[in-house]
C-alpha cells in the first residue's frame, strides 16, 4: 500500500502494477466456444454478407432490446451513418458535444451539421430544454446518446421529436442490456445503435448494429448497408458496404454468452470503487439509477480540483505511471475539438465543466478487487495531498521530466 508521495511511481515509488490495467479489456468469453463457431464457418464456408451467424447475432439483439429488427453493422460509427442516411435526414442534427466524436463525425460525414447541446451537470445527459431551443426548421434530427449507459431522457426528447415532426435516434453505443423506464433500451425513437467494439460489454472485435421496430427502415438500412442491394437483388439505394462478417458474428454470439457474467462482473467493481472512494473528499463516482439496469461497463469519476488540489490530468497521469490507463471519457467535447471549433467558440458551460471533470477507471472481468482496491489507494493517497503533490509538480516541471 501507498502511504507517501515518494511511494508514488510519478515521484520515483515502484509501479503498484506488474501488468497495465486498462479500462475496457475484451471480453471475448469462452474461446473454445469461439473457435468452435469460427471452426463451423469456415467449414460452412460462407463468411460475410448476411450469413448464419450473423443472422443468428442479429435475432439475440433484437431479442435483447426488445425491438423485432436488428441489422448489424461492421461498427456503430458506419451503423448511424445508414441509420441517418436511410432515414433520408438533412440540414441539422442536434446532438450532445459530450460524447464520442463518432456521434458527430457519422452526421459530418455525410455533409449534415452536427448543432452541439448542452448536457445535465452531473448525468451528462442532453438538456431536453436546450434541444428544444436549437431545433430550427433546418433541424433534421435530434440523436441522443446513453452516455456511460445512463438512458438520455427518452420521453422528453420524444416529445420534443414528436411536436417538431423530426426524426429521434438514440446512440446506444454504452447501452446493451441497459433500461429506460425499466424498458430495455432498444425501442426508443426511430432506431438505436449499438457498438460492439473491442472495448465494449460486449465485443465483436469491432462492430455496431441498428435496431428499430420500423420494419421499412430496417428493409432499407439491410439494403443499404449491402451496396444499396434489396433482396431482389437490384441495387435500389445509394449504398455502402457496413456488414459485420461471420467471424466478428463468432465472437459477438461467443461475448453475449458471457454478458450476463460479464454484467455481474462490472456491477461488483463499480460497487467496490464506489465503497473504496466513499470518503474521498473531491473525488465521486457517478452512480447509476438503481431502478433501471445497467451493464456497468463505465467506472466514471469526476475529479473536484477545487477540494483534491490536483486537477483530473494530474491524476490520470499519477495513475498512468503506475500502470493504470485511465481514460478522460469524454474530453475534450466534441463543440471544442478541431474540425467543429467556430469562431467565435461555441460555449457550453455544463459539457466543458463536466468534461473537464472525468475520468473512466479500468473495470471488466480482467479486472480484480484486489486491482481496484489498489487503483483506490492510489487515488486516495493523491487526492490528500494535492498541495504536497503540487509542489513536487512544479519541480518535475522545472527539471523538465
Ligand atoms: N458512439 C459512442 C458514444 C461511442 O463511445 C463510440 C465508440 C461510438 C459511437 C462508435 O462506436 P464504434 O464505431 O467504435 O463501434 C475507444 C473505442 O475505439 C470506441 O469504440 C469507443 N466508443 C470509445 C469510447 O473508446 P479510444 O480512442 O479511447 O480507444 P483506445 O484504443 O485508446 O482504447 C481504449 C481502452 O481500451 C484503452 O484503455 C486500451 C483498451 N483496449 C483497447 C483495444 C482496442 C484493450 O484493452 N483492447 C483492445 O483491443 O476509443
Amino acid at each position: 500500500m501507498k502511504r507517501a508521495l515518494t511511494d508514488l511511481a510519478i515521484f520515483g515509488g515502484p509501479e503498484a502494477f506488474l501488468h497495465t490495467l486498462y479500462v475496457g479489456r475484451p471480453t471475448v468469453g469462452d474461446r473454445e466456444r469461439f473457435f468452435a463457431r469460427l471452426e463451423w464457418a469456415l467449414n460452412n464456408n460462407w463468411l460475410t454478407n448476411g450469413g448464419p451467424l450473423v443472422r443468428e447475432f442479429e435475432g439475440r439483439v433484437a431479442d435483447l432490446a426488445g425491438v423485432r429488427h436488428c441489422v448489424a453493422t461492421c461498427n456503430a460509427t458506419v451503423a448511424l451513418q445508414l441509420v441517418l442516411r436511410a432515414s433520408d435526414v438533412s440540414g441539422e442534427v442536434v446532438m450532445p458535444s459530450m460524447t464520442f466524436a463518432a456521434t458527430a463525425h457519422a452526421a459530418s460525414w455525410l455533409g449534415l451539421e452536427p448543432v452541439f447541446c448542452d448536457v445535465d451537470p452531473e448525468t451528462g445527459l442532453l438538456d431536453p430544454e436546450h434541444v428544444a431551443s436549437l431545433v430550427t426548421p433546418r433541424t433534421g434530427a435530434i440523436i441522443g446518446v446513453h452516455l456511460w449507459g445512463r438512458p438520455a431522457p427518452v420521453e422528453a426528447l420524444e416529445k420534443i421529436a414528436a411536436e417538431h415532426q423530426v426524426k429521434l435516434f438514440f446512440d446506444a453505443a454504452h447501452a446493451l442490456g441497459c433500461t429506460a423506464g425499466g424498458r430495455p433500451v432498444g425501442a426508443f425513437g426511430n432506431a438505436e445503435v449499438f457498438s460492439f467494439h473491442a472495448t465494449k460489454a460486449v465485443t465483436s472485435f469491432e462492430g455496431g448494429a441498428i435496431v428499430t421496430d420500423d420494419g421499412l427502415l430496417a428493409d432499407r438500412i439491410r439494403a443499404m448497408h449491402n451496396f444499396g442491394i434489396a433482396p431482389d437483388k437490384l441495387v435500389t439505394d445509394v449504398g455502402t458496404n457496413g456488414k459485420m462478417s461471420e467471424c466478428a458474428a463468432a465472437m459477438g454470439l461467443t461475448s453475449l454468452d458471457a454478458f450476463a457474467e460479464t454484467r455481474v462482473h462490472n456491477r461488483l467493481n463499480h460497487a467496490l470503487y464506489s465503497d473504496e472512494l466513499r470518503d474521498v473528499r473531491g473525488i465521486s463516482v457517478h452512480a447509476f439509477d438503481p431502478g433501471e439496469q445497467n451493464n456497468y461497463q463505465y467506472v466514471i469519476i469526476s475529479v473536484d480540483s477545487a477540494a483534491t488540489g490536483i486537477d483530473r490530468d494530474q491524476l490520470q497521469a499519477i495513475l498512468r505511471a503506475e500502470k493504470v490507463v485511465a481514460q478522460p471519457y469524454f474530453s475534450p467535447g466534441c463543440h471544442q475539438m478541431q474540425p467543429y471549433r467556430t469562431e467565435p467558440p461555441l460555449r457550453l458551460e455544463n459539457t466543458e465543466q463536466l468534461s473537464d471533470r472525468v475520468l473512466a477507471l479500468p473495470t471488466g472481468p480482467a479486472v480484480s478487487s484486489e486491482d481496484i482496491r489498489r487503483v483506490c489507494d492510489i487515488i486516495r493517497l493523491a487526492a490528500t495531498s494535492g498541495e504536497l503533490i503540487n509542489a513536487q509538480w512544479d519541480q518535475r516541471t522545472r527539471n523538465g521530466s
